[in-house]
């Protein structure tokens, strides 16, 4: 089912958040690493991987979930964690280290927890998975509300946790998503290289449930066939597994020469913009008219311009507190 005017508006804003919040990350992180890359440097230390074009996935599926729902993600997190409703400012602190951060900026920006919504991400591609089904574990053992989500790559489908936890997920019927995101990458390798299979979706008839793939990089779609698995988890009729089509218009991360990619492949995906694409749309149907969408991108850059001069002014963990928190 479509979704009404007020969830479409939410998308695009969150889409929209999400985009300049990325832009924003990527002019930051250069400030300090030049003229020699020094990752280390900069108020952003460390590596970073941008979302950039892979927004429609994110605000398909959590326009669907609730704070009670866990959601795992991974090295590329920030539109997932954006859509989800993980406290901005502390995920801002996080990625510049600081102490205010989601992890009192130990983690940086691969590994923002924040436990009020349920949601966590790892540098360790599939990762999420065994912990995303152990949650639904728990919701079915105590008969709690709320369903769990994995989102990986697809090139992380082919780590053996997640052929692991689908098998389990699977067979003890769980109240659990997986969403494929499908950038046609793993780092420089192609899926065509390193996958056996054109589509993922067609791995779930290897667990016995239902499987499906989105095409277009399409919120609406991709809302709608969340809709649908969400709602199998919510029944206790069980796991879904959905792969995505979806394109990452930055490189892998952020340094990333792209050799492996033409610069006709990178344009044709820069005129499928779904931002551009989502907004036109919007007015077509005068669900929002272009002065409206003109306020949310003026809108939504004044809260990440907030939280950024925020998060540089936020202040270090001191030295002597590197031992806390932390297995010693
Ligand atoms: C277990 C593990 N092996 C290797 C890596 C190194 N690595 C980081 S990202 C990546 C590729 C991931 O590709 P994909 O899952 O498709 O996600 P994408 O980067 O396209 O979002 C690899 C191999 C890792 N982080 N974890």
């Amino acid at each position: 089912m479509k979704p009404d005017a007020s969830v479409q508006k939410w998308m695009y804003e969150t889409m929209v958040k999400s985009r300049q919040f990325e832009e924003k990350t990527a002019a930051v992180y250069l400030e300090g690493k030049q003229p020699l890359f020094n990752m280390a440097n900069g108020p952003i230390p460390g590596e970073m991987h941008l979302s950039n074009g892979q927004e429609p996935v994110a605000v398909g599926v959590c326009a669907h979930l609730r704070p009670e729902d866990a959601v795992t993600a991974t090295h590329r997190p920030h539109h997932i964690a954006i859509a989800k409703g993980v406290n901005f400012q502390a995920m801002t602190d996080e990625i510049f280290g600081k102490k205010s951060g989601l992890s009192g900026g130990r983690g940086g920006h691969m590994h923002l927890f924040d436990a009020a919504v349920n949601f966590v991400c790892s540098g360790i591609i599939a990762e999420g998975m065994g912990p995303a089904v152990g949650v639904a574990l728990a919701r079915q053992m105590r008969d709690e509300e709320g369903i769990a989500v994995a989102f990986i790559g697809e090139g992380a489908a082919n780590q053996g946790a997640f052929h692991e936890a689908m098998n389990l997920a699977a067979v003890w019927k769980l109240p659990f998503v997986c969403v494929i995101e499908d950038n046609s990458w793993g780092i420089s390798v192609a899926k065509r290289d390193a996958t056996s299979v054109p589509r993922n979706d067609v791995r779930a008839a290897g667990y016995g449930i239902p499987g499906e793939y989105v095409e277009g990089n399409d919120p609406l779609k991709i809302y709608e066939a969340a809709g649908r698995a969400i709602a199998r988890a919510r029944a206790g009729e069980g796991p879904s597994l959905l792969e995505v089509e979806t394109y990452r218009l930055a490189g892998h991360f952020m340094g990333d020469a792209e050799e492996y990619r033409t610069a006709e492949e990178k344009k044709s995906l820069e005129a499928n913009d779904p931002i551009p694409k989502m907004r036109a749309r919007l007015i077509e149907e005068a669900i929002i008219t272009a002065e409206a969408a003109d306020d949310i991108g003026i809108r939504m850059m004044a809260e990440v311009q907030e939280a950024f001069g925020r998060a540089a002014s936020a202040r270090y963990p001191a030295p002597e507190e590197a031992l806390e928190k932390v297995f010693v």
